[in-house]
Formats: C-alpha cells, structure tokens, sequence
C-alpha cells in the first residue's frame, strides 16, 4: 500500500511539471502584443510574425538646411543615384546614423527621401518629388530600424536606415 501511494505522489508530480512548461513562455512569441496561445512544449507557437509598427513617427521633417552644419548629408544625385555624406553614389544605400542626428537631404532632381513604410516609429518623408529639386531636415529622435527607404519617383533608387541608441 505505501508503495502505490508513492507511485501515486510521483505521477502527481510529473504530471504538474507537464503543466507547467505548457504555461512557460515561449522565446519565439513577442513581446509587444499580447500573447498568444503557447502550443505544446516541444512544438513552435503559432504567432511568430512581427507585429506591425502602430507607433507614431520620430522623424521630424523639415523644409530647408538643416541648423549649422548637419551630422549628415544625402543627396539624390544624377545617375538614380544616392550619395550619403560624400561618399560613393550608389543605387542603393546602406545608412546608419545615432538617436537624435540628423541627415539633411538635398536633390536638384526630381527625386525625395521617404521610407518604405509610411506609418510606424521609423516613418518618413522629406516631400514630394519636385522638379527643380528640395531641401529638407530630417532628425531621427529615437533608435530604429533597419527601415527600408526609396525615392518615390525611381524604384531602382533604394535603401535601409538604422538609427542605433
Ligand atoms: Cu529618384
């Protein structure tokens, strides 16, 4: 008798560890939404998608020269092509910046600076496609990215911007 109670103590025990890894998270699920059923201990959860960026833009975006000298320089120049802080001109540009620098954006064609996604923390854009050109100020106040940019007007003209902390 006192061995079945023990057998009885010890599947107890191991069927509460089995509920118990059912309720551990799982690293795979997000943290910024609210959480989604864990599947099974050893199975992959359903929700592994990113959930979508509802947050407000940190770009400020203003017509004109940046105030002084700018942390950085983009020009859309001849060629679809873009040339950041006076380096090589490319097609596509691979960007990274610091919280709280800004980029002044300069183009003589028709051309703008805006990212991809027009909604989200790391959304913005410098203006429309003009011909004769524009200036524009773009601060990024807040760490992001890598955010998938373009000009509007030419496909081929693409990009990522990180902004690190
Ligand atoms: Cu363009």
């Amino acid at each position: 008798m006192k061995n079945i109670i023990l057998l009885v103590s010890i599947l107890g025990l191991a069927a509460c560890g089995d509920n118990l890894n059912g309720l551990r998270p799982d690293a795979r699920e997000h943290q910024d939404g609210p959480p989604g059923p864990d599947a099974p201990p050893g199975q992959p959860d359903a929700d592994t998608t990113p959930d979508a960026d509802t947050g407000t833009s940190t770009v400020t975006v203003a017509a004109g020269a940046c105030p002084g000298t700018p942390d950085h320089t983009l020009a859309a120049v001849s060629g679809m092509a873009w040339q950041f802080d006076g380096g090589a001109s490319t097609q596509v540009q691979t960007i990274t910046i610091a919280a709280g620098e800004n980029i002044e954006f300069t183009t003589t064609g028709m051309h703008n600076f805006a990212s991809v996604l027009q909604t989200g923390s790391l959304s913005w854009r410098s203006g429309d496609p003009v011909s004769g050109g524009q200036t524009a100020c773009l601060t990024f106040t807040a760490a992001g990215g890598p955010a998938a940019f373009h000009c509007e007007v030419h496909a081929i003209m693409t990009g990522t911007l990180t902004v690190t902390p």
